[in-house]
């Protein structure tokens, strides 16, 4: 059986305000020892051009992995959704919420809080899918998912490439299909929690203007989400009112997952 490591990036702006220093970029890979060193280039070139900014500080951290504790599971299905307006992307984001069970305040109060975030989050605002209520308590750094992977690169990616072409989903460059694929397994496992209602998310590249809805076992891709220059993006992930919040935020964060190879055929 092969060793498996998780390997995490964190970079950050200097820390002028004594607050830990502004994010810049983070990435969160789960792959086999031979793979570690090429992570770790890929990681070095991410954080030290990232359109935020210099990284100042660039935490990596890699932690040797059982493969027993490993859980496999299947990706989200993939759909695609154009608009021509911003006010109509995050429209069309709060249909497909309030369809799935979250209530029209919480979905509106999950666009607000991550429209009016003074400035990138770490990780994710857990929020409650019928009150709108934060949860978390975990302020500016929120719930970062951590551990994930697919477990075969090359067969993820023609998955995500027949995806795209599926969809007519054209014209996009390798940092677009890196972001697609680092968010649809992140939605994916985030999905396979229990409590779990779904999830809205939108990048804080001021150059990408993409952004998701996951719900109902389904990752939704909706453009445009932010109007193009914007450097504000987050990410809400809704549960059910009474789900184990602890449990949950465990699984997000520790639980090492795998997107099973054997669920990656044509999609
Ligand atoms: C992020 O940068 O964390 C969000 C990425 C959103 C990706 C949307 C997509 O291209 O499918």
């Amino acid at each position: 059986m092969a060793d498996w490591f998780s390997v995490r990036m964190r970079a950050t702006e200097e820390d002028i305000l004594g607050d830990g220093g502004r994010h810049i970029s983070g990435c969160e890979r789960l792959v086999t020892e031979d793979r570690v060193h090429a992570v770790l280039e890929q990681m070095w070139r991410r954080a030290k051009s990232h359109e935020h900014g210099n990284a100042h500080a660039i935490n990596i951290r890699i932690d040797a992995i059982d493969s027993a504790s490993i859980r496999r599971i299947p990706p989200l299905a993939i759909e695609s959704l154009a608009y021509a307006t911003v006010k109509e992307g995050r429209a069309a984001s709060c249909a497909l919420l309030e369809r799935h069970g979250i209530s029209k305040t919480a979905a509106q109060r999950a666009l607000a809080a991550i429209a009016t975030l003074p400035r990138s989050m770490r990780g994710a605002m857990v929020v409650d899918a019928i009150s709108g209520e934060r949860l978390d308590g975990l302020g500016e750094r929120g719930v970062r998912l951590s551990r994930m992977d697919c477990e075969n690169e090359e067969n993820f990616t023609k998955f995500l490439q027949n995806a795209m072409l599926r969809l007519a989903i054209g014209g996009d460059t390798p940092r677009a299909m890196a972001k697609f694929r680092e968010a649809l397994v992140l939605a994916s496992k985030a999905a396979a929690a229990p409590g779990y209602a779904g999830e809205l998310c939108w990048s804080d590249d001021p150059n990408y203007s993409t952004g998701y809805v996951a719900c109902g076992k389904t990752y939704h891709r909706i453009s445009p989400m932010k109007e193009p220059g914007n450097p504000i993006g987050g990410r809400v992930l809704f549960v059910r009112p009474g789900a184990p919040l602890a449990e949950i935020i465990d699984y997000w964060q520790r639980q090492p997952v795998l997107v099973a190879d054997e669920f990656c055929g044509p999609s």
